[in-house]
Protein backbone atom coordinates (compact mmCIF):
# COMPACT_ATOMS: atom_id res chain seq x y z
CA UNK A 1 0.00 0.00 0.00
CA UNK A 2 1.37 3.49 -1.40
CA UNK A 3 2.63 5.90 1.97
CA UNK A 4 1.32 9.00 1.53
CA UNK A 5 2.81 12.15 3.89
CA UNK A 6 2.46 15.31 3.62
CA UNK A 7 4.94 18.98 4.00
CA UNK A 8 4.98 22.50 3.55
CA UNK A 9 5.17 23.30 0.11
CA UNK A 10 7.32 25.75 0.77
CA UNK A 11 9.06 25.20 4.30
CA UNK A 12 10.08 28.00 6.42
CA UNK A 13 13.18 26.87 6.80
CA UNK A 14 14.33 27.01 3.01
CA UNK A 15 15.36 23.37 3.22
CA UNK A 16 17.74 23.16 5.95
CA UNK A 17 15.30 20.02 7.08
CA UNK A 18 13.75 21.39 10.51
CA UNK A 19 10.19 21.01 9.22
CA UNK A 20 9.19 17.82 11.28
CA UNK A 21 8.09 15.98 7.89
CA UNK A 22 12.10 15.26 7.28
CA UNK A 23 11.68 13.18 10.43
CA UNK A 24 9.12 10.93 9.03
CA UNK A 25 11.01 10.89 5.67
CA UNK A 26 14.27 9.90 7.65
CA UNK A 27 12.56 7.24 9.20
CA UNK A 28 10.65 6.01 6.22
CA UNK A 29 14.45 5.57 4.74
CA UNK A 30 15.60 3.74 7.81
CA UNK A 31 13.32 0.68 7.12
CA UNK A 32 13.45 1.13 3.77
CA UNK A 33 9.60 2.11 2.90
CA UNK A 34 8.98 4.16 -0.41
CA UNK A 35 6.63 7.01 0.50
CA UNK A 36 4.79 9.79 -1.81
CA UNK A 37 4.72 13.47 -0.60
CA UNK A 38 1.54 15.63 -0.82
CA UNK A 39 2.86 19.42 -0.72
CA UNK A 40 0.42 21.55 1.76
CA UNK A 41 -0.36 25.53 1.30
CA UNK A 42 -0.66 27.52 4.12
CA UNK A 43 -3.93 27.78 3.08
CA UNK A 44 -4.43 24.33 2.37
CA UNK A 45 -3.64 23.21 5.69
CA UNK A 46 -6.70 24.94 6.97
CA UNK A 47 -9.29 23.43 4.67
CA UNK A 48 -11.35 20.60 5.91
CA UNK A 49 -10.08 17.71 3.60
CA UNK A 50 -6.85 18.55 5.36
CA UNK A 51 -8.20 19.47 8.65
CA UNK A 52 -9.96 15.72 8.14
CA UNK A 53 -6.62 14.06 8.41
CA UNK A 54 -5.36 16.61 10.78
CA UNK A 55 -7.46 18.10 13.28
CA UNK A 56 -4.98 21.02 13.88
CA UNK A 57 -3.87 21.67 10.92
CA UNK A 58 -0.77 20.80 10.93
CA UNK A 59 2.19 18.66 9.01
CA UNK A 60 3.10 15.91 8.69
CA UNK A 61 0.54 13.20 8.39
CA UNK A 62 0.63 9.93 7.45
CA UNK A 63 -1.62 7.64 5.12
CA UNK A 64 -1.48 3.90 4.46
CA UNK A 65 -4.45 2.67 2.95
CA UNK A 66 -7.13 3.78 5.52
CA UNK A 67 -4.87 4.23 7.93
CA UNK A 68 -4.63 7.97 8.54
CA UNK A 69 -2.50 9.38 11.26
CA UNK A 70 -0.78 12.87 12.69
CA UNK A 71 1.80 13.90 15.25
CA UNK A 72 5.12 12.76 14.11
CA UNK A 73 5.82 10.70 17.14
CA UNK A 74 2.99 8.56 16.23
CA UNK A 75 4.07 8.61 12.85
CA UNK A 76 7.35 7.39 13.75
CA UNK A 77 6.35 5.10 16.50
CA UNK A 78 3.57 3.38 13.59
CA UNK A 79 6.53 2.70 11.23
CA UNK A 80 9.15 1.70 13.92
CA UNK A 81 6.74 -1.26 14.68
CA UNK A 82 5.73 -2.39 11.52
CA UNK A 83 9.27 -2.48 10.12
CA UNK A 84 12.33 -3.52 11.00
CA UNK A 85 15.17 -1.28 11.64
CA UNK A 86 13.96 1.29 14.17
CA UNK A 87 13.24 -0.57 17.19
CA UNK A 88 15.52 -3.37 18.79
CA UNK A 89 14.27 -7.25 18.80
CA UNK A 90 14.96 -6.88 22.62
CA UNK A 91 11.75 -6.03 24.71
CA UNK A 92 13.54 -3.99 27.04
CA UNK A 93 15.67 -2.40 24.58
CA UNK A 94 12.93 -1.94 22.32
CA UNK A 95 11.12 0.13 25.52
CA UNK A 96 14.10 2.26 26.06
CA UNK A 97 14.22 3.49 22.56
CA UNK A 98 10.03 4.30 23.21
CA UNK A 99 11.08 6.08 26.55
CA UNK A 100 13.90 8.02 24.38
CA UNK A 101 11.17 9.11 21.67
CA UNK A 102 9.49 10.50 24.01
CA UNK A 103 11.92 12.01 26.09
CA UNK A 104 13.08 13.87 23.08
CA UNK A 105 9.41 15.16 22.51
CA UNK A 106 8.34 15.58 25.87
CA UNK A 107 11.50 16.53 27.67
CA UNK A 108 14.05 18.02 25.23
CA UNK A 109 12.01 19.75 22.55
CA UNK A 110 9.26 22.02 24.64
CA UNK A 111 12.41 24.31 25.95
CA UNK A 112 13.72 24.31 22.50
CA UNK A 113 10.36 25.38 20.75
CA UNK A 114 9.83 27.91 23.45
CA UNK A 115 12.96 29.61 21.54
CA UNK A 116 11.28 29.66 18.17
CA UNK A 117 8.70 31.11 19.97
CA UNK A 118 10.39 33.99 21.87
CA UNK A 119 12.49 34.33 18.61
CA UNK A 120 10.02 34.94 16.05
CA UNK A 121 6.26 34.72 17.26
CA UNK A 122 7.25 37.10 20.43
CA UNK A 123 10.21 39.09 19.44
CA UNK A 124 7.97 42.15 19.20
CA UNK A 125 7.05 42.03 22.69
CA UNK A 126 8.86 44.47 25.02
CA UNK A 127 9.46 41.51 27.38
CA UNK A 128 11.50 39.23 24.55
CA UNK A 129 14.74 40.32 25.10
CA UNK A 130 14.78 39.89 28.88
CA UNK A 131 12.71 36.05 28.33
CA UNK A 132 15.40 34.97 26.07
CA UNK A 133 18.05 34.33 28.28
CA UNK A 134 15.73 32.36 30.74
CA UNK A 135 14.45 30.36 27.74
CA UNK A 136 18.54 29.74 26.90
CA UNK A 137 19.10 28.30 29.83
CA UNK A 138 16.55 26.15 30.26
CA UNK A 139 17.68 24.90 26.92
CA UNK A 140 21.09 24.54 28.05
CA UNK A 141 20.47 22.59 31.32
CA UNK A 142 18.83 19.80 29.32
CA UNK A 143 21.85 19.35 27.21
CA UNK A 144 24.15 19.36 30.19
CA UNK A 145 21.98 16.28 31.01
CA UNK A 146 21.38 14.86 28.02
CA UNK A 147 25.00 15.22 27.50
CA UNK A 148 26.33 13.87 30.81
CA UNK A 149 23.90 10.84 29.69
CA UNK A 150 25.53 9.80 26.49
CA UNK A 151 29.05 10.14 27.17
CA UNK A 152 31.42 9.21 25.09
CA UNK A 153 28.72 6.90 23.53
CA UNK A 154 27.93 6.78 19.79
CA UNK A 155 23.80 6.41 20.97
CA UNK A 156 21.71 6.72 23.73
CA UNK A 157 21.25 3.22 24.21
CA UNK A 158 23.11 0.63 22.29
CA UNK A 159 22.50 0.70 18.43
CA UNK A 160 21.02 3.00 16.08
CA UNK A 161 16.61 3.27 17.21
CA UNK A 162 14.14 5.55 16.93
CA UNK A 163 14.73 7.07 19.94
CA UNK A 164 18.00 8.60 18.35
CA UNK A 165 16.22 9.48 15.25
CA UNK A 166 14.29 11.65 17.21
CA UNK A 167 16.34 13.16 19.82
CA UNK A 168 19.05 14.17 16.92
CA UNK A 169 15.68 15.53 14.76
CA UNK A 170 14.90 17.59 18.05
CA UNK A 171 18.71 18.87 18.05
CA UNK A 172 18.83 19.93 14.87
CA UNK A 173 16.17 22.68 15.37
CA UNK A 174 18.74 24.22 17.84
CA UNK A 175 21.86 24.63 15.02
CA UNK A 176 20.77 27.95 13.59
CA UNK A 177 21.11 29.19 17.47
CA UNK A 178 24.85 28.02 17.58
CA UNK A 179 23.77 26.29 21.22
CA UNK A 180 24.72 22.77 20.34
CA UNK A 181 28.27 24.17 19.50
CA UNK A 182 28.51 24.26 23.43
CA UNK A 183 28.46 21.06 23.82
CA UNK A 184 31.11 18.83 21.90
CA UNK A 185 29.53 15.44 22.74
CA UNK A 186 26.18 16.32 21.16
CA UNK A 187 27.38 18.19 17.96
CA UNK A 188 29.19 14.86 17.72
CA UNK A 189 26.26 12.91 18.10
CA UNK A 190 23.86 15.01 15.61
CA UNK A 191 26.64 14.88 13.27
CA UNK A 192 26.69 11.13 13.30
CA UNK A 193 22.83 11.13 12.74
CA UNK A 194 23.11 13.46 9.78
CA UNK A 195 26.07 11.09 8.34
CA UNK A 196 23.23 8.41 8.38
CA UNK A 197 22.85 7.39 4.25
CA UNK A 198 18.80 6.95 5.24
CA UNK A 199 19.06 10.91 6.81
CA UNK A 200 21.00 12.20 3.69
CA UNK A 201 18.39 10.23 1.58
CA UNK A 202 15.52 12.12 3.37
CA UNK A 203 17.42 15.44 3.95
CA UNK A 204 18.14 15.60 0.24
CA UNK A 205 14.24 14.77 -1.01
CA UNK A 206 13.08 17.93 1.34
CA UNK A 207 15.47 20.14 0.22
CA UNK A 208 15.05 19.26 -3.26
CA UNK A 209 11.67 20.95 -4.07
CA UNK A 210 12.60 24.15 -0.58
CA UNK A 211 15.61 25.43 -2.78
CA UNK A 212 14.05 24.77 -6.07
CA UNK A 213 13.42 27.98 -7.69
CA UNK A 214 9.61 28.84 -7.64
CA UNK A 215 7.88 28.04 -10.60
CA UNK A 216 6.59 31.04 -12.33
CA UNK A 217 3.15 32.66 -11.84
N1 LIG B 1 3.48 17.88 17.57
C1 LIG B 1 3.32 17.95 16.14
C2 LIG B 1 4.18 16.88 15.46
O1 LIG B 1 5.21 16.48 16.05
O2 LIG B 1 3.83 16.40 14.36
C3 LIG B 1 3.69 19.37 15.70
C4 LIG B 1 3.44 19.59 14.23
C5 LIG B 1 3.84 21.00 13.79
O3 LIG B 1 3.96 21.93 14.60
N2 LIG B 1 4.03 21.16 12.49
C6 LIG B 1 4.43 22.44 11.95
C7 LIG B 1 3.27 23.09 11.24
O4 LIG B 1 2.51 22.42 10.57
C8 LIG B 1 5.50 22.20 10.91
S1 LIG B 1 7.01 21.76 11.59
N3 LIG B 1 3.15 24.42 11.37
C9 LIG B 1 2.15 25.16 10.68
C10 LIG B 1 1.35 26.01 11.61
O5 LIG B 1 1.72 26.14 12.79
O6 LIG B 1 0.37 26.58 11.13
C11 LIG B 1 7.43 23.26 12.45
C12 LIG B 1 8.54 23.99 11.85
C13 LIG B 1 8.28 25.08 11.09
C14 LIG B 1 9.31 25.81 10.63
C15 LIG B 1 10.59 25.44 10.93
N4 LIG B 1 11.65 26.21 10.46
O7 LIG B 1 11.46 27.12 9.69
O8 LIG B 1 12.77 25.96 10.91
C16 LIG B 1 10.84 24.35 11.69
C17 LIG B 1 9.79 23.61 12.15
Amino acid sequence: MTIVITAFERSPDGGMGLARDSRVRWALEEVGQPYEVRLVSLRAKEEPAHLRLHPFGLIPTYEEGDLALFESGAIIFHIAEHHAGLFPDDAGARARAITWMFAALNTVEPPILELVTVKFAEGDKPWAQERLPLVKDRIRDRLIQLSARLGDADWLDGGFSAGDLMMVSVLLRLRPSGILNGFPSLSRYVAHGEARPAYKRAFDAQAAFNTAAPSPG
